[in-house]
């Protein structure tokens, strides 16, 4: 375990005695991932508040992926593709990668822990590409989290490879239908619930009301979850992704998922920067790194930067159009 100032990474076992990384910040701030999956399962605010949403019925046992959390889904997000859905990296053990090569970023003053996954030789039967995926977490000294991955085609047969990705975030909120997502507007998405097929977003806010299951495409840098009932908005900010997948699986889905909740769909709210319109294709030597971060933002009088941002179902876009601006000046 090491520790400067208070700050520390510590390694420890879990549930059902699966390896994890605890992170920890001087402020209070939190967070954790297994090994299993390179999965991140917690983030809490400085008041220990749970932020992400892990299901009461998760399993955590190989080779069943957690529920909840943020699973990594490489190298295919869904069924779009021959592996099963949303690929294995979910569902394998990485190392912690202690000698990663230099990572130009700016994680100083941050507590971080970087892991590494690379194929087995049962992997490369069903994905004939070897690969380097690294996968940093780190926790910002005001509790902001940030993943970052850096995907290395390391074959040495000279083929590129094709792969979707995403960051299958599930966020935790007080009450779905309290929920609006702003950042989409008016953008094209395609609608799994009829067979992907594309569609364009209406000029308001999303919110939900029943199933909702949406790749939305060419979305910007930064999206936001405004949780009326917490009175706080999560912010994600991506680079690299252009797509973002909005999903929540409602009272008859969520009946249907074992390790899942009957209610818990009212509690939880999917929305995953990710690249999956435009597969990526990497050659033999390039690597391909990708950043998601998530920060919390309360609807409270900020004195210090004169936002006053009182919470208010009326004003609620103009609420996040304040709260945006205040992200883009920061
Ligand atoms: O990201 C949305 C989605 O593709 C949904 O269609 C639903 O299948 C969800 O992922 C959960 O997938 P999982 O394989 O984790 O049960």
């Amino acid at each position: 375990m090491s520790t400067t100032e208070n700050k520390s990474v510590e390694i420890t076992k879990g549930i059902n005695g699966l390896d994890k990384v605890i992170l920890r910040e001087i402020n209070g701030s939190s967070a954790e991932v297994y090994l299993y999956g390179g999965h991140v399962t917690s983030w809490k605010n400085e008041h220990g508040e749970e932020l992400l949403f892990v299901s009461s019925k998760a399993i955590f046992k190989p080779p069943k992926a957690i529920r909840g959390g943020i699973p990594l889904c490489f190298p295919q997000f869904s069924n779009l593709g021959t592996l099963e859905a949303h690929g294995f990296a979910r569902n394998r053990v990485w190392t912690v990668d202690i000698d990663p090569p230099p990572f130009p970023s700016n994680t100083t003053n941050r507590v971080f822990v970087d892991l590494l996954l690379k194929p087995t030789e049962e992997d490369l039967k069903i994905w004939p590409h070897s690969f380097e995926y690294r996968l940093r977490v780190t926790l910002g000294p005001a509790g902001d989290l940030m993943l970052t991955s850096r995907i290395r085609n390391t074959n040495t047969d000279g083929k590129p490879f094709t792969f979707t990705f995403a960051y299958h975030t599930y966020f935790s909120v007080s009450d779905i239908s309290e929920v609006r997502v702003e950042g989409l507007e008016t953008l094209d998405f395609l609608d799994n619930m009829k067979n992907r097929e594309r569609y364009t977003e209406q000029g308001d806010a999303i919110t939900f009301e029943s199933e909702v299951d949406r790749i939305y495409l060419s979305t910007p840098t930064k999206i936001a979850i405004l949780d009326h009932e917490k009175k706080r908005t999560f912010v994600i900010r991506k680079d690299g992704l252009p797509d973002a997948v909005v999903w929540n699986p409602w009272d008859k889905k969520a009946k249907s998922m074992t390790d899942f909740g009957d209610d818990e769909y009212k509690h939880m709210l999917c929305v995953e920067a990710a690249a999956i319109e435009k597969p990526i294709t990497l050659k033999p030597g390039e690597e391909w790194k990708v950043r998601q971060e998530l920060n919390i933002l309360a609807h409270q009088y900020h004195v210090q930067d004169c936002v006053v941002v009182k919470e208010s179902k009326a004003n609620a876009r103009e609420v996040v159009k304040k709260i945006l601006i205040f992200c883009s000046l920061h």
